[in-house]
């Protein structure tokens, strides 16, 4: 459960707050002295604090100060009467606060950003657990390593034998079970543009913000896809996690790191008949990062998306549909940039994965979810289509 701290001078005034913001979600500790408060913090840990701006001995920029050096974590906010620039630009720039309220407050607004700010930290905290489960994953993969040959035939893939499918982050304890989906291919074949706009196209209580992952000198993207999760009819809770990995050859590591554990992938290819051998090193480099990250790519759900069908000079999709004829994945054509395409192609993979998952998991036997279930808790995505 959350803990908050409310720090006024004014008992009146904290009163007030903690009458305010008092839920069974949360727990509150109110001081009428920021001295006592911060002898507090050496000794509780505070998801935010809230404090007044004008208390005499300890002003509220000094304390939101130290309380940033012990608990750097907790989201500090500030009050106060006095709309005086200096102290809100000192606020912001020495204690780093998330935000200014200004005294008399609005009962509705005051709580609404208290929400945000907590959760704010919440995914600022989860955002750094992934980072260094990233870099954690980084450490662990061997140097070398090249990737395979240039694309022929198709794009030319590897296959490895080792039986890493099914390996969704599945927390026994919490009854939670957590799919990873990854956005894979060249270098700017539009990945990132697939999931900007299947963000868009979702519908609000479905995703999470679009988040920033920093790795190295690399950035990837991700969202939470129903940020609160499912309930299955047996408990059993099931949250999404979409993921783009960078496209240029330099960033591999980032890559596997990304790809490891993955429960489905959408190649996203560049139908530019000058970006075959991109997309075909591409892929060659998939299926060896799926194999070195212990992912079985025979059986990995996957699907394969030639995007920018705008262009002028494209394959066309006979000859795509003929070079692929052989191979056991949807081929699926899209325009990204205005979202053609790009709900289809997520619908599309939503099959494979449901079925690893119910072989993995028993969905339909054990937990009562059957795939028009699990399609229909995402919003039916594509299904109209
Ligand atoms: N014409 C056209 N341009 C597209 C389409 N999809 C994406 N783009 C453009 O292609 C460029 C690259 O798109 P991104 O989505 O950033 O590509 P990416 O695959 O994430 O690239 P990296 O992160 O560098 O690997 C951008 O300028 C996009 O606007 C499309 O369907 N048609
Ligand atoms: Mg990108």
């Amino acid at each position: 459960m959350p803990r908050i701290m409310l720090v006024d001078d004014e008992p009146n005034v904290l009163r007030a707050l903690e009458r305010l913001l008092a839920s069974p979600q949360l727990e509150i500790e109110c001081f009428d002295d920021p001295e006592q408060a911060l002898r507090r913090i050496h000794t509780a840990t505070f998801d935010l604090v809230l404090s007044d701006f004008r208390m005499p001995r300890l002003d509220g920029v000094e304390l939101l100060k130290q309380i940033r050096v012990m608990q750097p974590d907790a989201m500090r906010l500030i009050l106060s009467a006095h709309t005086d620039l200096q102290a809100i630009l000192s606020a912001i720039n020495e204690a780093e606060i998330y935000r200014f309220i200004a005294k008399p407050w609005d009962p509705y607004d005051l709580k609404r950003t208290i929400d945000q700010a907590l959760a704010h930290r919440a995914m600022l905290v989860e955002n750094r657990r992934l980072a260094q489960q990233v870099r954690n994953q980084q450490e662990q993969i061997p140097p070398g390593d090249r990737a395979g040959g240039v694309g022929r035939g198709r794009f030319g893939a590897a296959g490895s034998g080792s039986d890493g499918v099914g390996m969704a982050d599945y927390d026994e304890e919490q009854r939670r079970l957590t799919v990873k989906l990854v956005y894979y291919g060249p270098a700017q074949s539009g990945k990132t543009t697939n999931l900007m706009r299947l963000h868009d196209l979702l519908q609000p209580e479905l995703k999470g913000e679009m988040m920033t992952l920093e790795t190295r000198n690399d950035r990837t993207l991700f969202f939470d896809l129903l940020p609160l999760g499912f309930t299955a009819p047996s408990g059993l809770m099931i949250k999404f996690k979409l993921f783009t990995v960078p496209g240029q050859v330099q960033h591999d590591s980032t890559r596997k790191a990304v790809l490891s554990r993955a429960d489905g992938v959408v190649f996203v290819a560049d139908s530019q008949r000058s970006q075959s051998a991109n997309n075909g090193e591409s892929f060659d480099n998939l299926a060896a990062n799926a194999a070195r990250v212990g992912l079985d790519f025979e059986h990995l759900p996957l699907v394969v998306q030639f995007n920018k069908r705008d262009l002028a000079d494209v394959l066309s999709e006979e000859e795509i549909l003929d070079r692929w004829r052989q191979a056991p994945w949807p081929i699926l054509f899209s325009v990204a940039l205005v979202g053609d395409g790009v709900a289809e192609t997520f619908h599309a993979l939503l099959q494979p994965v449901y079925a690893a998952l119910d072989r993995q998991f028993r969905l339909r036997a054990d937990h009562g979810v059957d795939q028009a279930a699990f399609v229909a808790a995402l919003g039916g995505m594509g299904a109209a289509a």
